[in-house]
């Protein structure tokens, strides 16, 4: 170069060619297109079902990953009014898709009125379905590439936009055998997420620029960030209002993505990409508009969380480590002693017989004593809970692994069955796949419960769980896909301490597709089992999970660590199941890994009697962690456990809305603020219900808790004279001494509560109390279902369960407080009756001071018998009124006026 005769390129010319080398080499090295999308070739214009169809074609191929699938076939539909449906899959080859016998989905698009087809011409000529009585909106762009959005029709607000930046092939849609891509935009601003787990995380909110990466996973959950042992991608998106005004604050919609291969979910704040490897596109838009109606509309998908046994509401004590049966009866003793209601005993698999299933330990857990402690238990209204792991021990003397090896139901890999190692050593896995499978599990846990009655099944391991990696079949792409999702946090591969991918399930299908099913599918199996052989709603317990758990188990957070972080993440833990439609969960209590102290197990408590569910568990190689091995904490426990009993009528409701509407029962606060922004922000409190919040003290040798109470009045529920008020959200410094935990009820609400007991057998015997906090501005209402607590169908044979109705008001010189019984019949045979009133939150100034004492003008005779006394609350703005001496019968219908001025 320099010289006249070569200078055949021009300096511009020159230099932008360098730059497009450059850019090109960089994008080489990084950043190669994995795909260029695909375009429209054809749309069918008439919708049939309310379905929009359309054919795609790649642009161009790109051999990053693979090689591109060149057809897809894309369907819109609206299956209801509050959910559409958005498929995309390959036009000429079947693909993995979760099969309707593993996950039954409703389909209720039959019935509904026809959708329309709008077309818009134009430089973004696109085409829009919409049905007539939905919110949402969902158009093509016919561009290239083509693109999609779901919007909404009342704002406008755009929900998923899937339409390409021309200049980001990051956003482009991908499809390959092995590689999926699918990114949406987010409104940079005003888009808060949450789900897409399972992880610990340390914020519920969902943060930019993180990885959530889906492949069930035997790690601890100490680890945050990492997938973990369940998969579900479904996420809340929660809108703050729009600078127009047409978003309201709260605005929310739910989408899943219904894949059940491994996964990367990338969130970058203002776009969401996801990268799959395999499987098809199938995603679910759920209209909302509010937190409680998206879970609604996702678990009328999915199917509504189980129905949950009343004793499961009791206090769970476990330890992997329990030396005998005798260590055991020392355990029960021990809470019998410290005055501690404990209502379940769980053994680990301590108890097995050199860790095989379905066999005991004939030296340290011999049958016929495991068997009188298990009747003492029951004598006393106590439970017995015990674990199964999914491996079975290869061992020509175990009789299980005959019958399985007969059955021939185990997992296979080149042609023999899958040989693991797990903790009884050599193993093979049942494969719950196999249509054969349910009767070789259920006739295992039918032998195990003839020997032994035990109350539930804890199922450990299902993640599958291997403890070691086996070599990869060196052809095969499936072993290693050439995507690598991010496992483990450090890219480690898909088979790491797992069945390899290549392993084969009945109808040979691979692992690869099925893994982060086993779980659900051992629930599956286990919960069928154990309706047949006992009738009654069973209890199980399992760590891995999936889309539609929620249905057969509760979950528990796995592997924490005592650590005061780990207690603090446990509430995003939670809150997040509550969301993936498995309600019942709690974090192990005190901590699983390392040794707790006083202070953070005392504190552990605390939070932990407001779990959904409340086990306390440890690890081998741990110290001891009972509840009644320091007094500090075993003062505590008596307090905060108290008030857990007396609330257990409220969680049983809760459990039974959540079991015929999805709603969870421990809530972000936003599920009863959407209006208020700054709940979306919340990480260490949450409510029970809608209107019980929980505010723990989540730090070493804090004594005050600073909380955040949303508009309302407030009132402490271990002394309702103090309260807390405030016009339109505030953050509060509360005390939080030693042996507190800060929970309030708030205005509106009405509480039915029951008694302190040992059991909740016995506290189901205690007399109601109604807590009623009046609200100002319009009603109070609560609710209590009742029923045996066991019965297999919730709300279903006549005479068999009550529900009742609560209001309360305030109007004119008279509080009201009066009930609504349906099917009071139940309630009314069990006698049980409602002793006292308690009426918070009436402005004193309501009240005619002058007046000496207040009278109940109306009411049932028991309700005229009453005693009503009068004082203020410590705010001095309040009046607590207290009926007491009631007898009014639950299942009956009451009115109460007392009359105040
Ligand atoms: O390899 O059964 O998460 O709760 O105590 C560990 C022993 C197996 C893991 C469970 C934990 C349980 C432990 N298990």
């Amino acid at each position: 170069m320099g010289t006249t005769p070569t200078r055949w390129i021009s300096t511009p010319l020159l230099l932008s060619l360098c730059l497009c080398f450059i850019l090109f080499s960089a994008s080489l090295a990084e950043d190669t297109p994995v795909g260029y999308g695909y375009t429209i070739s054809t749309i069918n214009n008439y919708p049939i079902n309310n379905t929009l169809t359309a054919n795609l074609s790649l642009i161009k191929p790109s051999f990053v990953f693979g090689p591109d699938i060149p057809h897809l076939s894309l369907a819109a539909s609206f299956e209801n009014k509050d959910r559409l449906r958005v498929r995309i899959t390959d036009s000429n080859h079947q693909r993995w898709e979760i099969p309707q016998q593993v996950i039954p989905r409703d389909s209720s698009s039959q019935h509904n009125p026809l959708s329309f087809l709008n077309s818009q011409q134009g430089p973004q000529h696109s085409l829009s379905l919409t049905h007539p009585e939905s919110d949402l909106i969902f158009t093509l762009h016919n561009t290239t590439p083509f693109g999609f959005r779901v919007s909404r029709k009342s704002s406008n607000g755009v929900l998923f936009n899937a339409a390409p930046n021309p200049s980001n092939p990051q956003t482009f849609l991908v499809f390959k055998d092995q590689y999926l891509q699918l990114s949406s935009s987010l409104p940079a601003q005003g888009a808060s997420l949450y789900g897409l787990g399972e992880h610990t995380k340390r914020s519920f909110k969902l943060q930019p620029n993180e990885t959530l990466t889906l492949w069930n996973a035997d790690v601890a959950s100490a680890n945050v960030d990492v997938n973990l042992y369940g998969s579900h991608p479904f996420y809340l998106d929660v809108r703050s209002p729009s600078p127009d005004g047409r978003v309201k604050a709260g605005t929310t919609h739910g989408v899943l993505l219904l894949n059940s291969n491994g996964m990367d979910i990338v969130y970058a704040g203002d776009r969401i990409t996801y990268k799959v490897i395999g499987g098809v596109f199938d995603l679910y838009f759920f209209a909302g508009s509010s937190p409680e109606l998206v879970l609604e509309q996702y678990t009328e998908l999915i199917g509504r969380p189980a129905s949950m046994p009343y004793w499961s509401f009791g206090f769970h004590q476990c330890r992997w480590g329990y030396k005998n049966v005798t260590d055991l009866q020392g355990v029960v003793t021990n809470y019998a002693k410290a005055g501690i209601p404990l209502e379940v005993m769980w053994t680990d698999i301590d108890y097995m017989d050199s860790y095989k299933d379905f066999t005991f330990d004939p030296i340290n857990f011999p049958l016929d004593k495991i068997r009188s402690f298990v009747d003492t238990l029951h004598q006393n209204g106590q439970k017995y809970v015990l674990i199964l792991d999914p491996g079975i021990s290869i061992n020509e003397t175990d009789a299980t692994h005959v019958r399985g090896l007969r059955a021939d139901i185990y997992i296979k890999r080149n042609g023999t069955n899958y040989e693991g190692q797990v903790w009884p050593g050599p193993v093979y896995y049942t494969d719950f796949l196999n249509p054969r499978s349910q009767a070789f599990w259920g006739g295992e846990i039918k032998l195990f419960r003839d020997l032994l009655p035990f109350d539930g099944l804890w199922l450990d391991m299902n993640e599958l769980s291997n403890f070691i990696t086996s070599t990869p079949i060196p052809s095969s792409s499936l072993d290693s896909p050439p995507y690598k999702i991010n496992n483990g946090g450090d890219l480690q591969q898909i088979n790491y301490r797992t069945v390899p991918a290549t392993s084969l399930h009945f109808g040979n299908i691979t692992e690869y597709n099925v893994h982060s099913l086993y779980g659900l599918l051992e629930a599956k199996a286990t919960n069928k089992a154990l309706v047949n052989i006992t009738g009654k709603r069973p209890f199980i317990l399992s760590r891995s999970t999936f889309v539609s758990s929620g249905k057969y188990t509760a979950h528990w957070t796995g592997d924490n660590a005592a650590t005061w972080n780990d207690l603090a993440y446990s509430i995003p833990s939670i809150l997040n199941f509550g969301l993936f439609g498995i309600p019942m969960v709690g974090a192990d209590i005190c901590g699983f890994l390392g040794n707790t102290t006083e202070e953070l197990c005392r504190r552990w408590i605390q939070l932990g009697a407001f779990y959904p569910f409340a086990r306390d568990h440890s690890e081998i190689h741990s110290i001891r962690q009972e509840l009644y091995i320091w007094d500090s904490v075993a003062a505590s426990a008596r307090k905060v456990l108290g008030l857990r009993y007396r609330l257990l009528p409220y969680f049983y409701t809760l459990m039974y809305e959540a079991h015929t509407k999805g709603t969870p029962i421990a809530r972000p606060l936003f599920f009863s603020f959407p209006e208020d922004v700054t709940t979306y922000e919340i990480n260490s409190q949450f409510l029970l219900g809608k209107g019980v919040l929980v505010s723990p003290v989540l730090q070493s040798g804090a004594t005050t808790v600073d909380a955040y109470f949303p508009k309302g009045k407030w009132f402490d529920l271990f002394n309702v004279s103090n309260s807390v008020n405030t016009e339109s959200g505030k953050h509060v410094t509360l005390d939080a001494p030693s042996d507190h935990i800060n929970a309030h009820v708030g205005e509106g609400n009405i509480l039915a509560l029951q008694g302190e007991a040992m059991t909740t057998e016995a506290a189901r015997n205690t007399a109601f109390e109604l807590v009623v906090v009046i609200s100002c501005s319009g009603n109070s209402y609560g609710q209590v279902y009742l029923d045996d607590g066991e019965a297999l169908d919730i709300a279903g044979v006549k005479d068999q369960w009550t529900l009742v109705n609560f209001y309360g008001s305030l109007q004119n010189n008279s509080i009201f407080v009066t009930s609504k019984v349906t099917d009071g019949r139940f309630a009314l045979d069990k006698r049980w009756i409602i002793d006292k009133v308690t009426v918070l939150g009436m402005p004193k100034q309501r009240m005619d001071l002058a007046r000496k004492k207040l009278n109940i003008v109306k009411g049932t005779k028991s309700i005229r018998k009453a005693i009503v006394k009068t004082q203020f609350d410590s705010s001095d703005q309040f009046a607590i009124v207290k009926v007491s001496n009631l007898s009014q019968l639950i299942g009956e219908e009451f009115k109460l006026e007392i009359e105040i001025r």
